[in-house]
C-alpha cells in the first residue's frame, strides 16, 4: 500500500513548521489527488446523555467533579432521537453523531435503547456515528449489528501530554477501544484537541499514534479546546487560527485518505479562517447550533458560508464508495513500486504525482 504508516513525530514536525504557504500548497495537493476540494460533509451532534460523568478529563464540562453551570440530562429516547435526527437530515447533514457521558459502555437497558436509535437513524438513509466511551469487541459487533457507520473515540493528544489532562484511563485504554471497532466494519473516527497547553511535538506526537494506526481513521476531527468556566483548563488562551490551519494541513498531509473535520471551535473563526481551513485539506464539519453542551455556529450561516465558497454537502455514503475506488488505485501504485513523492520524508510536491498517478489509471 501506498499510504504512509510510519510517520516519526520528526518528519511530521518538519511539515507542521513549513512556512505556511508551502504548508498550504502541498496539503492542498494532496486533499486533491484524493478528494473533491468543493465537496465538504456534514454531521450533526446530538448529546443523548449529558453530564454526569465519573471521568476527569481536563477540557470537558460533563465531567461530573468538575463544577460547571452545565444541566445533565438522563437517556433521551428513540422517538426524541427520530425527531431531532429527521431535522437534522432537513438541514443537510449527511451523519449523525450521538454522544453519552459515559467512560464505558454497560450492557443492559440503556445499551439496547442506543443500538434501537443506531437502527433508527439508519433507516432514515443517514450515517450513524457514536461516541459513548471504551467499549469491548462484543459491544462494537452489536453496534455493527445495529447498523453503525461510524464510532468516534478520541486520542485526544500525544501519548506523553494525555497524563496531564486525563488520569482516570490511559493511552492503552483509548487504542484498545479503536480495535475492538476495528474488528467490525464499522468506521473509525479518532481525531484530538489542541490548546490544552500541549507544545507542537505533543500535536505531532498525536498524528504520529493516528497514522500508524492502520488502516488509518477514517475521520480524524480536529477540536481547538473550547475553554469552559469550572473545568481545569478553563484559563486557557484560545488557540489562533494558523495553529488551526497548521494542524489540519499536517493532518491532511499524514492521512491523505481521510475526512479531516474542523470541529469543536469554529464559533471562534472567521469565514475566511475556515475557508483556509477547507483549503489545507478539511472536508467535514459539525453543524447545528449546539455542539454536545457548548455554542456552534448556526446552520443558516454555515450554508450561507458553503454557498458563498462554492462548497457542495457531501451526500450519506458517498464517500465510503469513493474510498474503496482509492484503496484499489493505491495498492496499484505500491504494486509497481513506486511510492508517491509526499510520502517521503521531507519530499516536496509536485505535479508529477498527479502525472503518475494518471498513467497509473490509464
Ligand atoms: N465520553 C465519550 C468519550 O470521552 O469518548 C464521548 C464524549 S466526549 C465529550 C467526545 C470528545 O469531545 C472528547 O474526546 C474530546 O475530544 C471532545 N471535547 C470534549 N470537551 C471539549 C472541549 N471543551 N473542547 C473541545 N473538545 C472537547
Ligand atoms: C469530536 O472530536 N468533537 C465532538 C465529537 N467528536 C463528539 C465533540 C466536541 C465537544 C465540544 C465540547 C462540548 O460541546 O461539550
Ligand atoms: Fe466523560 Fe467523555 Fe467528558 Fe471524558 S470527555 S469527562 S469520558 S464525557
Amino acid at each position: 500500500m501506498a499510504t504512509k504508516h510510519n510517520w516519526t513525530k520528526e518528519e511530521i514536525l518538519e511539515i507542521y513548521n513549513k512556512p505556511l504557504m508551502q504548508l498550504l500548497y502541498d496539503a492542498a495537493t494532496v486533499h486533491r489527488e484524493f478528494h473533491d476540494p468543493n465537496t465538504v460533509q456534514v454531521s450533526t451532534l446530538l448529546s443523548i446523555k449529558t453530564g454526569g460523568c465519573p471521568e476527569d478529563c481536563g477540557y470537558c464540562p460533563q465531567a461530573a467533579r468538575y463544577h460547571t453551570d452545565l444541566e445533565g440530562n438522563e437517556l433521551m429516547s428513540v422517538n426524541q432521537v427520530k425527531a431531532q435526527a429527521l431535522r437534522a437530515k432537513s438541514s443537510g447533514s449527511s451523519r449523525v453523531c450521538m454522544g453519552a457521558a459515559w467512560r464505558n459502555v454497560k450492557d443492559g437497558p440503556e445499551f439496547d435503547n442506543v443500538l434501537e436509535m443506531v437502527r433508527t437513524i439508519n433507516k432514515l438513509d443517514m450515517e450513524v456515528c457514536c461516541t459513548l466511551g471504551m467499549l469491548t469487541e462484543n459491544q462494537a459487533k452489536r453496534l455493527e449489528e445495529a447498523g453503525l457507520y461510524a464510532y468516534n473515540h478520541n486520542l485526544d493528544t500525544s501519548e506523553e501530554y494525555y497524563k496531564e489532562v486525563i488520569s482516570t484511563r490511559g493511552y492503552e485504554d483509548r487504542l484498545e477501544t479503536l480495535d475492538n471497532v476495528r474488528k467490525t466494519n464499522v468506521t473509525v473516527c479518532s481525531g484530538g484537541i489542541i490548546g490544552m497547553g500541549e507544545k507542537a511535538e505533543d500535536r505531532a506526537g498525536m498524528l504520529v499514534s493516528l497514522a500508524r494506526l492502520s488502516p488509518q481513521p477514517e475521520s480524524v476531527p480536529i477540536n481547538a479546546l473550547v475553554p469552559v468556566e469550572g473545568t481545569p483548563l478553563e484559563e486557557q488562551q484560545k488557540v489562533s487560527i494558523w495553529e488551526m490551519v497548521r494542524m489540519v494541513a499536517t493532518t491532511r498531509i499524514v492521512m491523505p485518505q481521510t475526512q479531516v473535520r474542523l470541529s469543536a471551535g469554529r464559533t471562534d473563526m472567521s469565514r475566511e479562517g475556515q475557508a483556509m481551513c477547507f483549503l489545507a485539506g478539511a472536508n467535514s464539519i459539525f453543524a447545528g447550533d449546539k455542539l454536545l453542551t457548548t455554542p456552534n455556529p448556526d446552520v443558516n450561516e454555515d450554508m450561507l458560508m458553503f454557498k458563498e465558497l462554492g462548497l457542495n454537502v457531501q451526500k450519506p455514503f458517498e464517500k465510503h464508495e469513493q474510498r474503496k475506488t482509492v484503496e484499489k488505485e493505491d495498492s496499484k501504485i505500491g504494486a509497481l513500486g513506486e511510492k508517491p513523492k509526499w510520502t517521503r520524508p521531507g519530499h516536496q510536491i509536485d505535479r508529477n504525482l498527479e502525472a503518475q498517478n494518471k498513467k497509473v489509471k490509464a
